[in-house]
């Protein structure tokens, strides 16, 4: 007599949780074929601002010792900390900071580099910079626990565009996690002006499969179709571009209506290239410059397109106003005599 309602309870049980395993499956299957469209709405609740970023310079807190030397002094902080990365789509993160990517840090060659780090989260990390530096100072030994501090001091050279990231072993979920930034060296012989921005290629592995879901620039998919860049005719524009994107062999960079000056690593004042492509393996990064001749919308993406697709792809507006161009940007100048 009583059974009937147990089975009853039973049936619906098995319905219900059939249900929830459906919607699991469900999410977990679009999570890794994800296309998300370019006309969502910004994600608005995240700590990843790439408007921020795209011109935000850190330069430390500066002092100078007897002899001359500048002091920049730079606090970093290691945290696990979930980011809304693109519309709800939230991702458990490690992230230098609470953001990716880190901040951009920037000094000149010369100067003594003093990053005080602290590893707030609940893995053990590292600050591993490009450049020049003791073996001590490289950021892979020794491993700074849950908890711990280290301080990583060098100077700054040779200038050009370095990067840092996490050294731990299995390096690449810590890199796929967040944990990497820009770091600038500013040749003593400053570049010409320009409207100077950060563009950090990077990805998300978020079910951790090892196949990229998401590919960005400076964090968010497809932020800059939605807020394009505006910058002015005629004006020099120079990015300082880097490509930390984990599980792909290589990322790419291509400009439309334009070219531009190409400085590999910027270490040198010469360009190598003029050109409108630049393909950039892992670490790898590069100074562009150009200036546009002509308003308008112009978009910019990887020549990947499966990248392009899923996130990596945005538009300068190039507005009136400011048109002085001297006819620099041309092929001319390209291993002509040495700038250095
Ligand atoms: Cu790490």
């Amino acid at each position: 007599m009583s059974v009937k309602p147990t089975v009853v309870v039973l049936l619906l049980a098995v319905v219900i949780l059939t249900g929830i395993f459906a919607i699991n499956a469900d999410y977990n299957t679009s999570n890794r074929e994800v296309h998300i469209s370019s006309m969502h709405n910004n994600v608005e609740r995240s700590s990843i601002d790439p408007d921020k970023f795209l011109t935000n310079f850190d330069y430390g807190r500066v002092s100078v010792l007897d002899d001359g030397t500048v002091v920049r002094e730079f606090t970093i902080t290691a945290e696990d900390v979930t980011l809304e990365i693109a519309p709800n789509i939230y991702f458990d993160a490690w992230a230098y900071n609470g953001t990716i990517p880190g901040p951009t840090l920037r000094a000149t060659e010369g100067d003594m580099v003093r990053v005080t780090f602290i590893n707030n989260g609940s893995q053990p990390h590292t600050i591993h910079f490009h450049g020049k530096h003791p073996a001590d100072m490289d950021g892979v030994f020794p491993m700074i626990p849950p908890g711990g501090m280290f301080v990583y001091e060098f100077t700054a050279e040779p200038y050009g565009l370095h990067l840092y990231h996490c050294h731990v072993s299995p390096v690449a979920e810590h890199i796929n996690r967040g944990l990497y930034g820009v770091f600038i060296v500013d040749p003593k012989i400053s570049r010409e002006p320009a409207k100077e921005m950060v563009m950090v290629l990077n990805s998300y592995d978020t079910d951790f499969d090892r196949e990229n879901n998401f590919y960005t620039v400076n964090g968010i998919p497809f932020h800059y179709v939605k807020n394009p860049i505006e910058v002015k005719r005629g004006e020099l524009v120079r990015i300082y571009l880097v490509n930390i994107t984990e599980l792909d062999p290589i990322n790419n960079f291509h400009l439309h209506g334009d070219l531009f000056k190409l400085y590999r690593t910027g270490t040198n004042h010469v360009p190598d290239e003029f050109t409108d492509m630049l393909t950039l393996s892992q670490g790898e990064r590069a100074i562009i410059e150009f200036r546009y001749d002509y308003p308008g919308l112009y978009m910019f993406h990887a020549h990947v397109i499966e990248f392009s697709d899923k996130g990596w792809m945005g538009f300068f507006k190039v507005v009136e106003d400011g048109y002085g161009s001297d006819d620099s940007n041309d092929a001319s100048a390209i291993n002509s005599d040495d700038g250095n």
